[in-house]
């Protein structure tokens, strides 16, 4: 089992032009308020390292973290959320102008980590992102949020709804919740995996 992952801020980013190269990155992508930046502050067991907000739509830049010791290159990405009703079609298209030149040119990013309300999704935006996503070609690890919120008599049947809306198997999906610790020291590990960890000598 991992601890906490030893993520630090590196900078907030406007522009995927502006995003220097690095080793190897993951990107956190999912609906506003979906829990990216609750998932970050678990997965280094910090209370304020990433921004949690109760007004989804907070966020709109691209939020670089990276794995300790500084300069390792080994990036994990917090980046703008989509869906939130209230934001204006342009902003809408501008996200996802942005997010496809950040997938097309981030030659780096061992995969998007995309995250799906455990007690709600995926909604249809979220299927329309998965399909978008993998027709860009990269490979995608999903992870349901918020599983302490799925009653325990309601969990197999919303982990099967889950799976088979994703059309995915059962394995391809890591179930966590932020507030509770379930399933966060392995994603860690999952992360460490993918993004090369030195100590296991794969980096
Ligand atoms: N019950 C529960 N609530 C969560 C969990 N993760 C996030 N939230 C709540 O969901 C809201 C949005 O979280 P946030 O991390 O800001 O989402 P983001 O917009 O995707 O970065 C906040 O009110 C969080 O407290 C979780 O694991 N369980
Ligand atoms: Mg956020």
């Amino acid at each position: 089992m991992a601890g906490p992952l030893p993520l630090a801020f590196v900078r907030s980013y406007v522009d995927v032009d502006d995003l220097p190269h690095v080793n190897a990155e993951v990107a956190l992508v999912g609906r506003s308020n979906v829990g990216k930046s609750s998932l970050i502050n678990a997965l280094a067991r910090r209370k304020n390292l990433a921004r949690t907000s109760k007004t989804p739509g907070a966020t709109q830049l691209l939020n670089a973290f990276e794995l300790a010791p500084e300069g390792s290159g080994r990036w994990v990405m917090d980046l703008p959320g989509y869906g939130f009703a209230k934001v204006p079609k342009a902003e809408q298209r501008r996200w996802a102008t942005m997010l496809n030149g950040y997938i097309e040119e981030r030659e780096n990013l061992v995969s998007i980590i995309l995250l799906i309300d455990g007690a709600v999704g995926p909604t249809a935006l979220d299927l329309q992102t998965v399909e978008w996503l993998s027709s860009l070609g990269r490979p995608i690890c999903y992870v349901a949020t918020k599983a302490d919120k799925v009653r325990p008599s309601k969990s197999k049947k919303r982990r099967n709804e889950l799976i088979s809306r994703l059309n995915v198997a059962r394995s391809d999906v890591a179930w966590v919740s932020a507030d509770k610790g379930t399933g966060i020291p392995e994603l860690r590990v999952h992360i460490l995996d993918l993004l090369g960890n030195p100590k296991l000598g794969n980096s």
